[in-house]
């Protein structure tokens, strides 16, 4: 959690003073949502994520190098610095794609559960999106197709109150997202998103439940983003006294308390990975820093997918 943190706060302060290339949505405050549930999975499970997906692709074991390299968009970064942070990819890792169409990887998540069950494996999906995104057409499609079929897939709504500037009260009348399950017959969970342990064991569950082809399953975290909706959103419109409260319930610091107060682990030993995560984020910056830029002639050398490449 602390690496999809600092790799975001990194990147902030470094848009604020290069010029790079690209948007960047950060997910500050909702890691606990993505480790929560990625830590269940397998190398060969898959991921689909959304405009907010450096902590969806960090979670699944992606490269932090090829990640930064991806924002530099340098050849060495995860889509050859095609991709940039809309588009992370990397299939080596079962990182589908994150996209900057909002919903879009729910149908795709579906396309890929079917993969996996004419191919009789036992590997699942799971499929990240926000609250704005259970308003789309596909959601309903992606669900109701997983559904039926009792695709290996995870539905995880990350919650996190807002659409861009929309409030999720002004567009979404049930109380949860997680109740619009019941319309697929699917289960339906509400957990604290900011509690990374709480989330682990729901996906777990929902996760077993899909490797042994009993179908999908819709989980949604309550969190919050502690930044704006991308980074040029100052976010003013989020009231004062709402940041205060889930501030206070930071999935790091919650994480940090419980660990020290369970004497799982001590302060200087916390400090320590912390300071292990500062040392990779600067290599990580000097990696991409001097990593050769794509050639001119590969521009159209990634625009379709190849014929080699099998889900
Ligand atoms: C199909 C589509 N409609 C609208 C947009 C513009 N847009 C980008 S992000 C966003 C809000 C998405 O909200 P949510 O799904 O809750 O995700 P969050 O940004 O909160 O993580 C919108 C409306 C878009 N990119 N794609
Ligand atoms: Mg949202």
């Amino acid at each position: 959690m602390y690496e999809i943190r600092l790799f975001e706060e990194t990147l902030y302060e470094i848009y604020l003073k290069e010029p790079m290339p690209g948007a960047m949505h950060q997910c500050t405050g909702q890691e606990a949502c993505a480790v929560g549930i990625c830590e269940n999975l397998n190398g060969d499970d898959y991921v689909t994520s959304t405009h907010r997906g450096h902590g969806h692709y960090l979670a699944k074991e992606g490269d932090l190098n090829k990640l930064m390299a991806e924002m530099y968009a340098k050849e060495t970064g995860c889509c050859h610095g095609m991709g940039g942070s809309l588009h992370v990819a990397d299939f080596s890792v079962g990182m589908l794609g994150a996209t900057g169409i909002v919903g879009a990887g729910i149908p795709i998540s579906a396309g890929a559960g079917l993969s996996i069950k004419l191919r009789k494996t036992k590997q699942v999906v799971v499929c990240f999106f926000g609250d704005g995104a259970s308003n789309q057409g596909a959601f309903h499609e992606g669900i109701n197709l997983a559904s039926i079929w009792k695709l290996p897939v995870i539905f995880v709504c990350e919650n996190n109150l807002y659409g861009v500037s929309t409030h999720i009260t002004s567009v979404i009348t049930v109380k949860n997202v997680a109740d619009r399950a019941s319309a697929y017959g699917i289960p339906g969970i509400v957990v604290d998103g900011n509690d990374v342990l709480a989330v682990y064991e729901v996906a777990q569950e929902a996760i077993n439940r899909a490797r042994e082809g009993k179908g999908p399953t819709l989980i949604e975290c309550k969190t919050y983003r502690h930044r704006g909706h991308s980074r040029f959103d100052p976010a003013i419109y989020q009231p004062k006294e709402e940041k205060e409260e889930w501030f206070k319930n930071d999935p790091i610091l919650h994480f940090k308390r419980y660990l020290v107060d369970k004497k799982i682990a001590s302060e200087d030993e916390i400090k320590t990975i912390e300071k292990e995560v500062v040392a990779a984020m600067e290599e990580a910056v000097r990696f991409a820093k001097s990593s050769p830029d794509p050639a001119p002639d590969s521009a159209a050398r990634y625009t379709y997918v190849q014929e080699d490449i099998i889900l």
